[in-house]
């Protein structure tokens, strides 16, 4: 079993670059954002408090994103591996998926962490904004403040896996051809 986490800053190209290795690579898509926006979308009790958190630009409390995981783990039991987009966001969460995969006897394989400059991401996360419809790229204030809370809460997710020597960095800032390029290489070495 593959289990790979997508880690970067908001606006890295988790999201664009899980759709290209789940094509390519079979694993199944878990991303936390797309989730909670799915439970905003049918404003569920806990779409609605996520809300939140997401129209500031912060992240949603730990204990709310370790349930929703845990749930499809459990609901996925015949996945041949995982692809884990925009989770783990804080050492809680990393410590939490840890456990839960331990329980179904796997572990993460590597982590691939998309380094791109902090001005590309706003311009990037900018852009988007103009036609995504998305609170939090609407403004600088917010898209700087989620740039913020990805320093102080989900930096430190790298040393946890470092440790394990998991932990891969992937330049970002080329194309999204590149980029795929370049995280392929790394996946492929890891499969043989
Ligand atoms: P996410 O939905 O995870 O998304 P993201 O950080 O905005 O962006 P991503 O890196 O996936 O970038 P994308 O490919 O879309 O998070 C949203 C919010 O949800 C968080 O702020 C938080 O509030 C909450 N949340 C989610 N998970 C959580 C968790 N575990 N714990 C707590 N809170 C959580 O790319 C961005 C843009 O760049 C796109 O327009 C794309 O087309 C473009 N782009 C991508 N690659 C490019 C390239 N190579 N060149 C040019 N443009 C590119």
């Amino acid at each position: 079993m593959v289990n790979l986490i997508l880690f970067g800053p908001p606006g890295s190209g988790k999201g664009t670059q899980s759709a290209n290795i789940i094509e390519k690579y079979g694993l199944l898509h878990l991303s936390t954002g797309d989730l909670l926006r799915s439970e905003i979308a049918d404003k569920t009790p806990l779409g609605l408090e996520a809300k939140k958190f997401m129209d500031q630009g912060n992240l949603v409390p730990d204990e709310v994103v370790i349930g929703m995981i845990s749930s499809k783990l459990d609901s996925n039991p015949e996945a041949r591996g995982f692809i884990f987009d925009g989770f783990p966001r804080t050492t809680a969460q990393a410590e939490a998926l840890d456990k839960l995969l331990a329980l179904k006897k796997t572990s993460i394989s590597m982590v691939l962490s998309l380094e791109v400059p902090e001005d590309e991401l706003v311009r990037r996360l900018l852009e988007r904004g103009l036609t995504s419809g998305r609170s939090d790229d609407a403004s600088e204030e917010v898209v700087k403040n989620r740039i913020v809370e990805y320093h102080n809460k989900t930096a430190p997710v790298a040393d946890h896996y470092a440790k394990f020597g998991k932990f891969r960095k992937v330049k970002g800032d080329g194309s999204i051809e590149a980029t795929f390029v370049l995280l392929s290489k790394e996946i492929d070495e890891l499969i043989g």
